[in-house]
């Protein structure tokens, strides 16, 4: 560090409760404002920190990383997810980066059943219905959905929140089926009641749910391709918490216009924050704007990460949530 207070730049606004013990502890430049930082005033700030604070919405990709001052040693992410961040240049550059796993992991898993509520019992279009003053009363075959309970849920990804999705939907009466790149322990497939399934083509042809809870990495990129999509039965529904760019959106979209597919609840997109129109047109689709880890309580928890992992590595130490260890 080139200051007895390390410089810490953070790219948009975070808790007050945060932001006020940074400001602290460190020499903090925060962006109360919240205006998005361009990619040129990325790189300005990577030439002033020693610290920075970035989020999802910011690209540090390599020609960022290769800019950067020789001062930055810590980029200390405001998320879980570092598919924002391009790894190997930092590593090169001998910059560490941390992240902040585990405290949003219980709030993304509600929202990952709240996706599959919604989409199986239509509550989004019966929401819009009553506010369009359409609705004309209750009617014996009016707005059915489809019972969640004794159906089979087949989770994509079975770590952290993979697990707090399957230990919820067994209270639902879903039967628990998975596929991860690693096979959990025994132990671990006994307590959440889960199968393995060691093939993903297997695995998505025979759900009535999936729900995708892997990071996006180079080897995730597209995991749910055009093909793999197709395998899945025309009464499935699908619901993504996790990137956008895990499934091709271009064809989840046509599945869905053409009912190859029966729903699809999406709190993440491949482009965000753009969204294909197409699928804003579909009733059999619930949308939402990435907010699955946004609770008061998980943004502070975030916050309270992100400065641990600051002041340990300000004071000499190793911070604890190291993204490159725990990639290992
Ligand atoms: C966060 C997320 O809100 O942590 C993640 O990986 O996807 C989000 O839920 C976001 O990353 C904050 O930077």
């Amino acid at each position: 560090m080139t200051t007895q207070k390390p410089v810490v730049v953070v790219t948009r606004k975070l808790p007050d409760m945060t932001e006020t013990r940074m400001m602290e502890l460190f020499d903090t430049r925060l962006n109360r404002d919240d205006v998005q930082l361009s990619q040129s005033e990325i790189v300005e700030a990577c030439q002033r920190a020693d610290v920075l604070v970035p989020t999802v919405t910011d690209r540090i990709d390599g020609s960022v990383i290769e800019q950067a001052g020789s001062q930055l040693k810590l980029i200390a992410s405001f998320g879980t997810g570092v598919d924002h961040i391009d790894l190997a240049a930092a590593r090169d550059k001998g910059i560490m980066v941390t992240n902040t796993p585990g405290v949003l992991t219980e709030d993304t898993a509600d929202m990952t059943l709240a996706l599959m509520l919604a989409v199986s019992r239509r509550v989004a279009e019966g929401e819009r219905l009553i506010r369009a003053g359409d609705w004309k009363g209750w009617g014996p075959t009016t707005m059915l959905g489809h019972r969640m309970w004794g159906k089979r849920l087949g989770i994509v990804g079975m770590g952290r929140i993979g697990s707090a999705v399957a230990r919820r939907a067994r209270g639902f009466g879903l039967s628990i089926h998975y596929h991860n790149r690693r096979r959990v322990s025994e132990e671990v497939e006994k307590d959440l009641e889960a199968t393995y399934w060691e093939s993903l083509d297997q695995l998505l042809a025979h759900m009535d749910i999936i729900s995708v809870n892997c990071p996006h990495t180079p080897g995730t990129f597209h995991l749910l391709s055009a093909r793999r999509l197709n395998l899945m039965k025309e009464t499935a529904i699908i619901v993504n918490t996790a990137r956008g760019e895990v499934i091709d959106e271009a064809e989840l979209t046509r599945m869905l216009t053409d009912n190859r597919i029966a729903g699809a609840g999406l709190d993440v997109f491949e482009h965000e924050p753009a969204i294909n129109p197409k699928l804003v047109g579909l009733d059999n689709v619930v949308l939402l704007p990435h907010m699955g880890s946004a609770t008061i309580e998980g943004r502070i928890d975030m916050g309270d990460k992100v400065i641990i992992n600051i002041k340990t590595f300000a004071d000499g130490h190793r911070p604890p949530d190291r993204v490159f260890e725990a990639m290992l």
